[in-house]
């Protein structure tokens, strides 16, 4: 038995998964059957925040909703994983180095199988594995603790030198915010990166233009983001990051890079999927109450309709 038809059957999810063999250059909707249902699974993917979040009354809604697409992305069509055998020595590793959007990276394991749906009520309760920051040492699938911001791209340069020095071909993703990329040790990250040219790594900036309270221009500019990671070396592509098609495309362009690690710069929406969080910064760290939850419920099902 296949590993998808394996899992599809035990958790009963539809979710798409272990497609690392297919090749996405010149993807479109038509080719690929498979991207509606991978819309579909995005859809669900924010039912799952709004509805973590709201029961537990506390969580990040905005960095979490503008990153369903790539993380979506990720776990239902790119890694090589198995979600029945989280530490399986050759699965490619996602790291989630923005920490605070956890419940997403809860949801998309749920959808994968690596734990109970219903386990996603637990968010930030006490005892449950699902802590409001990640903890790699309770919840098998999640890789890295995170919630300090600015670790994740030093720790995926370990794991990345030490799939090269093992000779696995295993490859590592890592997940930053915009407003991460202010924090000193990401840029001694990005010098060492290109220094041991890590093209098992790929880093992705989910670029929404808002940090914890406010636009990052007017914090800390980052402009031009681009510019530098080219400068330090890295091969840079920048895309819109809720579009499927352009997500995968950049994917398999860092899987085809020699030589040098590869940052997926994704312009993002905030709070994307709501109408009254996007763009909106009080979102970064608040909970919908139960009215603002069933309206974005609501809004989310609209969605999902549209793509039946
Ligand atoms: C080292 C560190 N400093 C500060 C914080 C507080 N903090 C949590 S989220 C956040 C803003 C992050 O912005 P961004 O990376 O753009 O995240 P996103 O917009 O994707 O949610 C900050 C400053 C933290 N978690 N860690
Ligand atoms: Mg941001």
């Amino acid at each position: 038995m296949s590993d998808e038809k394996e899992i599809s059957e035990q958790t009963g999810t539809s979710a798409v998964v272990n497609h690392a063999e297919s090749s996405v250059m010149g993807f479109t909707d038509k080719d690929c059957p498979s991207l509606k249902e991978l819309k579909k699974t995005a859809m669900t993917v924010r039912r799952h925040i709004i509805n973590m979040i709201a029961e537990a009354e506390s969580g990040h809604p905005g960095g979490s909703l503008s990153a369903v697409e790539i993380v979506s992305s990720l776990y239902f069509k790119v890694l090589r994983h198995r979600p029945l055998e989280p530490g399986w020595p050759d699965r490619d590793r996602f790291i989630l180095s923005k920490g605070h959007a956890a419940p997403l990276l809860y949801a998309v394991l749920a959808e994968s199988g690596y734990l109970p749906v219903e386990e996603l009520a637990t968010l930030r309760k006490f005892g449950s594995r699902l802590q409001g920051h990640t903890d790699s040492t309770r919840l098998p699938g999640v890789e890295c603790s995170s919630g300090s911001l600015g670790q994740g791209l030093s720790f995926g340069i370990g794991v990345a030198l030490a799939g090269r020095l093992n000779n696995k071909d295993y490859r590592v993703f890592v997940l930053m915010g915009g407003g991460e990329c202010d924090e000193g040790q990401v840029w001694e990250a990005a010098m060492a990166a290109a220094h041991y040219g890590l093209d098992n790594l790929v880093g992705v900036i989910d670029h929404n233009e808002l940090q914890i309270d406010g636009l990052n221009r007017e914090i800390m500019n980052i402009e031009p983001l681009a510019d530098k990671w080219r400068a330090f070396g890295w091969e840079v592509v920048e895309i819109d990051g809720h579009d499927f098609v352009q997500i995968l495309d950049a994917f398999e362009n860092a899987k085809q890079t020699k030589g040098q690690p590869t940052m997926v710069i994704a312009r993002t929406v905030k709070g994307k999927g709501v109408s009254f969080m996007e763009n909106r910064v009080e979102f970064h760290g608040k909970a919908p109450n139960r009215d603002q939850a069933a309206k974005a419920l609501e809004e989310l099902d609209r969605e999902a309709k549209c793509l039946n």
